[in-house]
């Protein structure tokens, strides 16, 4: 079977928000493609898994975090073409949460007012969600 030229990749991430309305961004690590820029966490996701699977399982993993299914609320998706797939990427909205968000891979994590989201360096598909956290959660 050859190859389709067309490859979609399917990543989830979540704005997980504080109590006082701040949204949490996570560094891409050194080594990595786009490395050194902030993020909203999440990851790719793998076969037959759910896209809520999927979240909770990274935030598991990479920011130590139980998220509850429930508390996990679509907001609006990213789309964004690279040379070799066209990625697709969900965001979702979190409030609640078990445990204390930090970091398990090395990653740099900050949590950042939404006005000041546009400030950040980011990957191509983050920023164009920007407004509609603006909107979410006001400035
Ligand atoms: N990506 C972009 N923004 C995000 C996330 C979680 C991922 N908020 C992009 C970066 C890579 C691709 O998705 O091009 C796969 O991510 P990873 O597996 O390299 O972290
Ligand atoms: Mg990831």
């Amino acid at each position: 079977m050859t190859a389709s030229p067309f490859r979609i990749l399917l990543v989830v991430a979540v704005a997980l928000v504080d109590a006082d309305g701040r949204v949490l961004l996570a560094q891409r690590p050194e080594g990595k493609q786009l490395a050194g820029l902030w993020e909203f966490p999440g990851g790719k996701v793998e076969q037959g898994e759910r896209p809520e699977e999927t979240l909770i399982r990274e935030l598991r993993e990479e920011i130590g975090i139980e998220v509850k299914e429930a508390c996990l609320a679509p907001l609006t998706f990213a789309s964004h073409a690279y040379p070799d797939f066209h990625l697709l990427m969900p965001l979702y909205v979190c409030r609640r949460w078990e445990g204390m968000a930090r970091s398990m891979e090395g990653q740099a994590l900050k949590w950042v007012r939404p006005r000041a989201l546009k400030d950040q360096p980011m990957p191509p598909a983050d920023a164009p969600l920007i407004p509609f956290l603006v909107d979410l959660l006001g400035p």
